[in-house]
């Protein structure tokens, strides 16, 4: 479950170790770790004095990695001044502290001093070390004052941050290996791994004690599927377990072992022969093993006598008409 990893203790912008606090400009006391200080009054607010152009950066320290839920914005400054409130940002991730990725834009908040408002992010599926709130523009003051920065989110926990499955277009899915293995000699078996991620959904598969088990996911054509979307299930006692992830084939492709009859195993019958045009509906007349293709990225497979399946970028068919 997402929670909240920023710090809010801080009486210096490296008071808190491993975090780290950097500004893009700041004024006399209101100073840019007042972000991180839980204070929301007086003087515990951090003033930009950039024009309305502003922001403040957190480093979550070497090693660490966080994929963010949501965050929270504390807006105000000095005064409460919901002129200096901000209004137009990105909040943004990276790795290296200088390359940064937008994992959420916001525009047109108005109407807010000493207010906290949420906003949560959406298809966020890279963890990162270090956060920035890159405001664009305030609420009209010279000054750009937040009071509070609330980041929640995920530690990673050293699985791939992501990794990164897209089928390009005419593919269709691709088949990952999950290999998960118990580490625990006690492990009984109740621990499971489930994984969600757009374009898939795979219920809990138990693991034995001590064992590895290959599942096979079909990927949406244009999904991608981060480690981040696996969670391991513990069980009692306490068992930990690791999963890997590589690409084993391509579907939309034709593999070799479609072709090569003695490494067939009940897929069907060995390719024999391309036909054009290709079938209209499932049930045209065909020949097992012929194959065709249209221009629309599909191509058609004859299973069975006057059976065809159909990939393409519908995704698999064996009965359209
Ligand atoms: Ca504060």
């Amino acid at each position: 479950m997402p929670a909240e990893f920023a710090p809010h203790d801080l009486t210096g912008y490296t008071s808190h170790s491993p975090f780290v606090v950097t500004v893009s400009s700041e004024v006399s006391v209101y100073l840019g770790f007042r972000v991180f200080d839980l204070t929301a009054t007086g003087n515990n607010a951090w003033i930009g004095s950039g024009g309305g152009v502003d922001w403040v950066a957190l480093d979550t320290g070497s090693g660490n990695a966080y994929l963010l839920a949501s965050y929270q914005i504390t807006a105000g400054g000095g005064t409460d001044n919901s002129a200096r409130a901000v209004r137009d940002w990105t909040m943004e991730g990276s790795n290296d502290g200088s390359s940064w990725t937008v994992l959420d834009t916001r525009s047109g908040e108005t109407g807010w001093g000493g207010e906290t408002r949420t906003y949560t992010c959406s298809g966020v599926v890279t963890a990162y070390r270090h956060f920035r709130l890159n405001v664009t523009a305030n609420n009209g003051d010279a000054l750009t004052g937040m009071a509070e920065l609330y980041l929640i989110g995920d530690l990673d926990t050293g699985l791939p941050a992501a990794i990164g499955i897209s089928p390009s277009n005419g593919q269709q899915a691709q088949v990952l290996t999950v290999t998960v293995t118990g580490t625990d000699t006690s492990f009984d078996g109740s621990s499971a791994v489930s994984i969600d991620g757009t374009g898939i959904t795979v219920g809990a598969v138990t693991v034995a004690s001590g064992t590895s088990l290959d599942v096979e996911l079909l990927i949406a054509n244009d999904a991608t599927i981060s480690a981040r979307t696996l969670t391991v299930a513990t069980g009692s006692p306490a068992e930990t377990a690791t999963a890997t992830f590589s690409v084993i084939a391509a579907r939309g492709n034709i593999d070799y072992d479609q072709i090569r009859a003695s490494a067939r195993t009940g897929n069907g019958p060995q390719l024999l022969t391309y036909t054009f045009p290709p079938p209209a509906t499932s049930s045209d007349a065909g020949t097992p093993g012929q194959i065709s293709f249209d221009a629309a990225g599909n191509w058609y497979w004859c299973y069975d006598t006057d059976l065809w399946a159909r990939i393409g970028p519908g995704g698999y068919s064996d009965s359209w008409s």
